[in-house]
């Protein structure tokens, strides 16, 4: 239990929950729930292995019965690993994305609690804000050059973030976008569903990744913590599938953070568990194990396959804050999160104030002049090919229209992860609309440097 949660204010927090109309920004809580760092951050977690963000572009055909396994060897393994069968590289490829995937994950939904003892409510980004870095990889940097993170916001009300995050050196790249929606439970837990996806290209190979729903337990004591429900996808360009199904303590096992990926040959495989080709579970903030499939759904030993405890986060590098533009968002935000430091709630919303009025100011000037904000890198594009938004539309090649296709993916603007046919894909009158990077508009920046 958090020393606050006996306190009057939190208590007159919980009581405001209870009347939550689904907008999160209107939410006062108390300073010591406030997080200092902004929600167009999180775009970072997607890469704090930047190692593992580049493995599959180096798996190919002359190492990829070996490579994974080599990697991930622990010395009492042995044994069993030389009955491990990799039949192709896109099967490793696709074990390798699985493991990056898998790491990403502890960063996404616990580092609060390590960096901030909890999870706590972040900064609600301006439209226009945007979030740059790059990590180095000095370890090894002949071999993997320089990654880079761009982050925008793109949309204040709904938030909507747009990412994207690549490597030129060894031509992987990642871009996605995330909305969510929360609600609370009587018992005051929070449910939380993503909207968005996520797309990632090594090489000739894209990858479609979904993000699962969660929820938030401990509000009630003051120390909120986030456990991942339901599914996600990685649907391969070559067809192959890894299915994730997530569940926290006492659901499928008596452990937190638990989850359970089998990978499929297929969309039409993935109807049966029996023919997965691996199946990987384990904690996704510590251990998991791999085996393989024999005949017969029968599987192998299983081997380690990632330890999230023993692979330490390498952070991104961001400029000084002397250094950056007012639209980035250390310095935008720079005021508020002193206060929120230094837990000086009459500062928290003086300084507040004084960024939301300029952006109120700023709409209003745009609506006087009939414009509107420009996005910088991403633009939104609609996939509904029958109606006329004005929007752009997607490329006769897009790869979306094209891995959605194989997943059976719903198009619409419905919960992340959510197929065709499946409950909300259903709803008429959803829109089809999705955030796409803009690469030339970044190579173009003349205001926003690294
Ligand atoms: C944002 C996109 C990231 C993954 C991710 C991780 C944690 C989520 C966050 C997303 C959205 C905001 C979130 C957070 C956990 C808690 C926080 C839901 C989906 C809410 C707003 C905090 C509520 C504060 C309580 C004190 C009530 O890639």
């Amino acid at each position: 239990m958090s020393q606050y949660a006996s306190s009057s204010t939190w208590s007159s927090f919980l009581k405001s929950l209870t009347s939550f109309n689904g907008d999160l920004s209107s939410l006062s809580a108390p300073p010591f729930i406030l997080s200092p760092v902004s929600l167009s951050e999180f775009s970072q977690y997607w890469a704090e292995h930047p190692d593992l963000f580049l493995e599959a572009s180096f798996i190919t055909q002359d190492n990829y019965k070996t490579y994974l396994l080599e990697n991930i060897v622990d010395d009492n393994d042995i044994v069993h690993i030389n009955r491990f069968n990799l039949e192709s590289p896109e099967v490793t490829r696709l074990l390798s994305v699985t493991k990056w995937f898998i790491s990403t994950l502890k960063s996404q939904y616990c580092s609060r609690n390590e960096s901030m003892g909890s999870e706590k409510k972040p900064l609600n980004p301006f439209l226009g804000e945007v979030f740059v870095g790059k990590w180095e990889n000095n370890r090894n940097k002949e071999r993997f050059e320089e990654t880079v993170l761009l982050s925008e916001q793109v949309s204040h009300h709904p938030p909507i973030t747009a990412f994207s995050v690549f490597n030129d050196k060894n031509n992987v790249k990642l871009e996605g976008y995330n909305r969510f929606k929360a609600t609370f439970t009587k018992s005051l837990m929070l449910n939380v569903k993503q909207y968005g996806h996520t797309i990632l290209n090594v090489k000739n190979e894209t990858y479609l990744i979904t993000t699962p729903p969660l929820h938030v337990e401990g509000i009630l004591v003051g120390s909120p913590f986030v456990e991942l429900d339901g599914k996600s996808y990685i649907q391969s360009s070559t067809g192959l599938l890894c299915v994730i199904e997530y569940s926290g303590r006492g659901y499928f096992s008596g452990k937190k953070n638990y989850y359970k990926a089998h990978i499929y040959r297929n969309f039409e495989a993935s109807k049966l568990k029996t023919n997965a080709l691996f199946t990987i579970h384990g904690q996704w903030s510590g251990k998991s194990k791999i085996s393989q499939n024999l005949s017969g759904g029968k599987p192998s030993h299983a081997i380690l396959f990632y330890d999230a405890n023993k692979t330490p986060v390498e952070h991104l590098c961001v400029k000084p804050i002397e250094k950056q533009h007012p639209l980035e968002s250390r310095k935008a935000w720079e005021a508020v999160a002193e206060a929120i430091k230094s837990k000086d709630m009459n500062t928290i919303t003086t300084t507040k104030n004084v960024l939301e009025e300029s952006q109120r100011e700023l709409r209003k000037q745009e609506e006087a002049k009939g414009t509107t904000w420009h996005r910088r890198w991403f633009n939104d594009v609609d996939y509904d090919l029958i109606s006329d938004s004005g929007k752009q539309k997607p490329e006769k090649e897009d790869e979306f229209i094209k891995l959605a296709k194989l997943l059976h993916y719903s198009q619409k603007n419905v919960p992340s992860g959510t197929l065709i046919g499946e409950k909300g894909d259903k709803k008429d009158n959803i829109t089809s609309v999705h955030w796409k990077f803009n690469r030339s508009a970044w190579d173009d920046e003349q205001e926003i440097v690294l």
